[in-house]
């Protein structure tokens, strides 16, 4: 151990600990009390659940604090490689029943909670939920930071502490509302402001040339203007282990709070709206999922959150005293798609222009540290930025990226002589149009390994997007599937299930998902069947109880559970969805004593504020659901609900009681999907496409467990090639073209054919995501689950066999192997000796 670093204070923690920070109901209890009066400053006979909710989060961070500390102490003595996970979202969701749950403390504080009058469950539904991401890309980020910790890997994630999240959704009249979401309304107890830990960032200007005290020319960057980035941090906790990693998100202040010459000059207002814009920049998340947007303040967070997490990376690196030189051997940076791409860039300048290193000894390190992962094949979500404008905002930059690309090219060049169109696609900086930074070929460039997020992700990323890239540097590509936590998406959203799991196989499932194999041996058992369903029907009726409050829908738990949650998108296509169920309408008005067996149809999900199509698919989804609720003819076999504002609470919910995951994306466009992965966890069949990681849930639970329909990628591919006419696919379904009829006459809208004009002719006219052309399968495919679903021991045996196959899909697995096969990473076991 180097004598500068900080020496440990274990002793007096563990010492201090034990007294204050007792893991038992008596020092929770007392805990709790002292923080409603000296934290909160509440009287007793006036606390509310809410004052309580505050209290016991206060109650369970000081039990954090010693492990969280005594991580960073580990990490700091042992002087191991850390991975740095860069995303510009974590879709967290709630801290404390999680926290509960990962330090072993959810019977202590129920008891704590009971012997002052309170209910557990009712405090942790006051918990603000921080939504900190759009949906997929930011939940994954969040179900690695619990396996980092849980897996004692050292790791801080850094990202953006947005003012306002993703907006909460309410429906009116069946249409998307948006509403902002104050989460820091009323502070956030588990965040600590770190004020000491703050960094400046430069923005727009130009650049100079200057000599240095040696003589040597070196550039100068002159800023417009400079933030202050202040970090916040927020404990990770892993379950059943010392580890506390740390979330750092940073947060945007005038360098400035306010500047005494405008002040004297009168111009005091100006100096406050100079600080105002400064602090926009973390003001919001961007509620876009898939595509691109290319404005001005989204890339201003990009960059302003990579630069103040790099500079911290250099701090750090500094405070241990290592060159830095070394940085790559101490850090390993993860990109979560190209939003922190710039980092490439950034790390470059501060390599060279402000560290001093010569380029190829910067770019070296640079490749080494950087790895890349890819979330999306869709043209119009891979980002690029106008050169104009990127020259505008970050000039410095762009000189450093134009000569990674001279260099690049270079490359290119020698290695396929004479082959000017493939450097024209290579090139970092397109040239089709208006010129463009691509942030991808930065990205790929900029890192050691590149990896798709399923199997079939990556291979048409190396055949497709990135082709080009793949043929230079196979090496560089992998496959890294997604997973996701047992500890949140099991554990808490299904405590019936994970109680039958317990007393069944012990509690290994919970760090090791491939255990829940061992339920395979229960399938044959009439009496496991049966206990099956009692909890899978006590999940629906908790669901059924939440739809009922929240939309006013009685749904019957005995029913088909049969759900669709997610981003509304068209290429997730809601709407073949819907075509399903009018197609059933129609039928059961034909002849009411068609016997199919009665279902639920229930959706979730957020339509991007600005995604015209999107929210028709959410007005037309809640006009249906209007109609069918309210026909006697229908009723008794059909509903559908929309649950508002889906997120990761109410995502708890509804995982649990599904009984089919609709997993229905056109194949080739998502690019993974975690949902799938939630829904089988919890015992959910799967109706999907070959697409994304349905494929490998496919392989993995086995054909015979799996409604598979629809068009392969290769055949959309194909189709699409030859030229795909959906008017084709009309002409040969009348049952089709009735709904689409009967959608197109304003049937659903009281007669206005206006309102769902735009979907139908959408669908008529172009169908960009072939719903026509998978239709008819998937009704087909439907009319199989109907018929499996009316056996319900074959039925139960399909669940359970989902639900004993899914240990790929833990987000652990995925972490092992980034860990082992990116990053370069291991394990180190923090002991925080505590009692
Ligand atoms: C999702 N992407 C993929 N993006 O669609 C999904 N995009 O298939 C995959 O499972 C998941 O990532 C995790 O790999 C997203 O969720 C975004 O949310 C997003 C946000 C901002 C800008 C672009």
């Amino acid at each position: 151990m180097k004598t500068n670093t900080p020496t440990t204070s274990q002793g007096a923690a563990a010492v201090g600990a034990t007294v204050r920070v007792g893991l038992d109901p008596a020092a929770l209890q007392q805990g709790i009390v002292d923080h409603l009066r000296y934290s909160i400053g509440q009287l007793p006979a006036l606390a509310t659940p809410a004052h309580y909710y505050r209290a016991l989060a206060l109650a369970v961070r000081d039990r954090l604090q010693d492990r969280w500390i005594r991580t960073t102490e580990t990490y700091f003595e042992q002087e191991r490689k850390l991975a740095c996970y860069l995303s510009a979202e974590f879709l967290l969701g709630p801290h404390l029943a999680n926290n509960l749950l990962n330090l072993g403390l959810e019977e202590a504080a129920r008891g704590a909670l009971a012997a002052l009058g309170q209910d557990l469950d009712t405090i942790i539904d006051c918990e603000p939920e921080p939504g900190l991401g759009n949906g997929g890309l930011g939940r994954l980020a969040a179900c690695y930071l619990d396996s980092l910790a849980t897996l004692a890997y050292p790791a801080v994630g850094y990202g953006i502490r947005y003012e306002f999240g993703i907006f909460a959704q309410q429906i009116r009249d069946g249409w998307q509302i948006e509403r902002t979401d104050k989460w820091l309304h009323a502070g956030n107890p588990w965040e600590i402001a770190k004020p000491d830990i703050c960094y400046e960032v430069n923005w727009g200007g130009h650049t100079e040339t200057y000599a240095d005290e040696a003589g040597l020319q070196r550039v100068r960057w002159v800023p417009f203007r400079v933030v202050k980035g202040l970090a916040y941090d927020t404990p990770i906790q892993g379950f059943g282990v010392d580890t506390c990693n740390t979330l750092r998100l940073w947060s945007a202040e005038a360098v400035e709070s306010f500047d005494f010459q405008a002040f004297n000059t009168g111009d005091y207002f100006e100096a406050v709206e100079a600080k105002l814009r400064s602090e926009t920049v973390t003001k919001v998340l961007y509620p876009n999922d898939e595509p691109a947007i290319g404005k001005r303040l989204r890339l201003a967070q990009q960059y302003f959150f990579v630069s103040c997490s790099l500079q911290d990376m250099l701090r750090i690196l500094d405070l241990a005293g290592v060159p830095v030189e070394r940085f790559a051997e101490r850090y390993a940076v993860q990109l979560n798609d190209t939003h922190p791409s710039i980092g490439v860039a950034e790390l470059m300048r501060l390599l060279i222009d402000e560290r001093h290193l010569d380029w190829d000894q910067a770019w070296a390190i640079t490749v080494a540290a950087f790895g890349y992962t890819n979330h999306t094949l869709l043209p119009e979500a891979l980002e690029t930025w106008s050169l104009p404008l990127f020259r505008e905002c970050l000039p410095r930059h762009l000189e450093i990226i134009f000569e990674i690309n001279r260099r690049f090219l270079d490359q290119v060049r020698a290695r396929f002589p004479g082959d000017e169109a493939r450097v024209a696609r290579m090139s970092l900086i397109g040239e089709v149009g208006d010129k463009q930074v691509r942030m991808a070929h930065l990205a790929s460039v900029g890192s050691h390994a590149i990896n798709g997020v399923a199997a079939l992700h990556t291979d048409l990323l190396e055949n497709s997007v990135l082709a080009d890239f793949h043929e230079l540097w196979p090496e560089r590509f992998s496959n890294k599937t997604n997973g996701v936590t047992p500890r949140r998406f099991l554990a808490l959203a299904n405590p019936g299930l994970r109680a039958l799991l317990d007393r069944t196989l012990g509690t290994d499932w919970l760090v090791d998902l491939t255990a829940l194999r061992r339920l395979e041996a229960h399938i044959e058992d009439p009496a496991f069947r049966s206990e099956w369903r009692a909890i899978k029907h006590a999940n629906k009726r908790r669901l059924a109880d939440y739809i009922a409050t929240q939309t006013g829908v009685e749904l019957d738990p005995n029913w088909l559970f049969d759900i669709q949650v997610k981003r509304i998108h068209e290429y997730k296509r809601q709407h073949l969805n819907l075509l399903h169920i009018l197609t059933l309408y129609r039928r059961l008005k034909a002849d009411p004593g068609l016997g199919i067996p009665p279902r639920a149809f229930i959706f979730g999900g957020k339509a991007a504020p600005g995604y015209f199509l999107a929210k028709r698919i959410i007005k037309l989804i809640n006009a249906v659901a209007g109609t069918i609720n309210a026909d006697p003819e229908v009723n008794e076999r059909l509903k559908v609900a929309f649950v508002p504002n889906f997120n990761v609470r109410n995502a708890e919910l509804i995982y649990p009681a599904a009984d089919l995951s609709e997993q229905i994306s056109t194949a080739g466009k998502e690019a993974s999907g975690t949902g799938n992965m939630k829904f089988m966890l919890n015992g959910a069949l799967t109706i999907g496409t070959l697409d994304g990681a349905n494929v490998e849930i496919r392989e993995q639970v086995g054909d015979e467990n799996f409604f598979l329909f629809g068009l392969t990628a290769d055949e959309v591919a194909r189709l699409q090639r030859q030229g795909y006419r959906s008017a084709d696919w009309l002409d040969s379904h009348a049952e089709l073209r009735a709904v689409l009829d009967m959608i197109g006459s304003g049937h659903f809208a009281s007669g206005d054919s206006e309102v769902f004009r735009p979907l139908v002719e959408n669908l008529t006219d172009s169908d960009p995501f072939l719903v026509l052309a998978d239709y008819a399968a998937y009704v087909a495919c439907q009319e199989r689950v109907a018929s499996a679903w009316s056996d319900p021991e074959r039925w139960t045996r399909m669940a359970i066999l989902n639900t004993a196959r899914c240990g790929r899909f833990s987000s652990d697995r995925a972490i092992r192997e980034y860990a082992d096969e990116i990053w370069g990473l291991q394990p180190v076991a923090v002991s925080a000796h505590i009692a």
